[in-house]
């Protein structure tokens, strides 16, 4: 049975119900910008102009309640194995987006999912909905984060604001973690924070930097060179890992920035990569 999901728009934003679960998108309109920073690392470079198209970008990450309401045993059962870090990256077989190793609630990000756990949830709720999702491109993802700024965050380039815009390594990490290098402020949280906890960038989308690190749909290559200008997905290059962004929980805080990429093998999971979706309302499709 296809369930018709109720639909609610405002000016720049939509909300979309799917069995009674809300999901947030803000409006990003389309523009122009130059993605990349000449001061980041080479895998940044080089600096080009990407067009990006209107699109919809959850202003959140998805969490614990909206992911675990759509598993079901014919769609997904419990993924057990995570890494977390512990004096070192480590593999835990026990670990899984239930017990990722600390303590969440349901309005925490979902962490310990794979890129190939994303696309199964994915599809589920695309054969649920009239609507389509999807993750977003890297490009579309940086030109959210940038929300029109060119500096290294959305506020400018201090890194002293991240402490009211971001859940990243703070002194609170510091009590699990002595040896990381941290923000020295107190964001309050340890691990992950309730998404929205901290102030939105100007296009309304919360922890896009720090919280859970986000995937996106792209594979990895080690510079731009070649790289779409469209805004499109890059399916090229190493498709056996995939691009995450954005910095998260435990990480220096220089890695929660507009423009710093990642990328992970696309069956691993990490106690500190989840993801937010991208919307294709059905009347545009
Ligand atoms: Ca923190
Ligand atoms: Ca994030």
């Amino acid at each position: 049975m296809l369930l018709v999901p109720t639909l609610v728009c405002s000016n720049d934003s939509l909300i979309v119900n799917i069995n009674d679960t809300a999901f947030n998108f803000s409006k990003i309109k389309g523009g122009t910008f130059y993605m990349g920073d000449l001061d980041g690392q080479q895998d940044e470079l080089p600096i080009r102009n990407v067009k990006i198209n209107s699109f919809y970008l959850q202003t959140t990450e998805v969490t614990i309640e909206q992911y675990s309401n759509f598993q079901t045993s014919e769609n997904n059962s419990l993924d057990n194995g995570c890494w977390y870090f512990e004096s070192g990256w480590k593999y835990s077989k026990v670990l899984n987006w239930k017990n990722p190793g600390y303590q969440q609630d349901e309005n925490h990000p979902i962490v310990c999912v794979s890129w190939i756990d994303i696309q199964r949830f994915i599809d589920h709720i695309n054969s649920l909905s009239k609507h389509q999702f999807r993750l977003p491109t890297e490009a579309e993802w940086e030109y959210a984060a940038r929300a029109n700024s060119t500096t290294t965050f959305y506020w400018g380039s201090d890194p002293k604001g991240l402490c009211t815009h971001a859940n990243a390594s703070d002194l609170q990490t510091l009590k699990r973690f002595p040896s990381f290098v941290s923000n020295q402020c107190d964001d309050g949280f340890l691990e992950t924070a309730p998404v929205g906890s901290f102030q939105s960038n100007p296009f309304g989308l919360y922890d896009i930097y720090g919280n859970a690190w986000e995937w996106t749909q792209d594979c990895w290559n080690d510079s731009y060179i070649n790289a779409p200008l469209d805004g499109s997905a890059w399916l090229a290059g190493d498709c056996s890992r995939r691009v995450f962004r954005g910095g998260g929980w435990g990480d220096n805080p220089k890695f929660a920035r507009s423009s710093l990429r990642n990328r992970a093998p696309s069956e691993q999971r990490k106690d500190d990569i989840g993801f937010r979706l991208v919307l294709i309302p059905h009347s545009s499709t």
